[in-house]
């Protein structure tokens, strides 16, 4: 979602741009008495520039629309993505509506292994103390869904959202969560 923002923001930005500096393109002279070569005329100029401004946003709407491809208009969506550093989330916080089948692409920036991991219902850690001691035990009782990524590496994984509420998302590697590697996934009713 914020992908989607960031370039809508620089294709507007970009019409401002336009706009404050006129066409300079030569015009010839023309036999049915206009004078082509003269500058363009206010009246001319406004048209063109919103002529420019509704294709720009055309364009804009095309481009938000592909990057995080919302599913309805609460901001919650289907493909989302995150970046994992020492010792944080990027974003730190997502949103899917429920039930729905979510695509995350999880791209490591860091320099040693890190981890997405979504937090069953129900289930908040407050320290790494909170996780049990055997990997048995978290993925039965603590993991819903786990991913490791290399440094360096970007991973995609699919995964069914549950039900509506807010969920934990945590890297269980040691000393990563209790060094900040935490985030939070809302899941709207949709
Ligand atoms: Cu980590």
């Amino acid at each position: 979602m914020g992908l989607g923002v960031a370039q809508r923001v620089s294709v507007v930005s970009s019409v401002g741009n336009r706009k404050s500096q006129p066409s300079g393109e030569l015009r010839g002279v023309g036999n049915n008495g206009t004078c082509l070569g003269c500058p363009v005329t206010s009246k001319e100029f406004s048209y063109m520039s919103k002529k420019r401004a509704v294709m720009f946003v055309g364009i804009a709407l095309l481009m938000a629309v592909g990057a995080c491809s919302s599913d309805d208009d609460e901001g919650a969506a289907t493909s989302i993505e995150a970046i994992t550093t020492e010792f944080a989330f990027n974003p730190d916080a997502w949103t899917v509506a429920a039930g729905e089948e979510i695509t995350i692409e999880v791209t490591n920036d860091g320099s040693i292994l890190h981890e997405w991991v979504l937090l069953q219902d129900g289930v908040e850690i407050s320290s790494e103390a909170d996780l049990p001691a055997t990997e048995e035990e978290l993925l039965a009782d603590f993991v819903y869904v786990e991913e490791e990524i290399e440094p360096g590496e970007t991973k995609t994984l699919k995964f069914e959202a549950p039900a509506a509420g807010t969920y934990q998302i945590i890297c269980a590697l040691d000393g990563h969560f209790d060094a900040g590697m935490e985030g939070s996934l809302t899941v709207s009713s949709g």
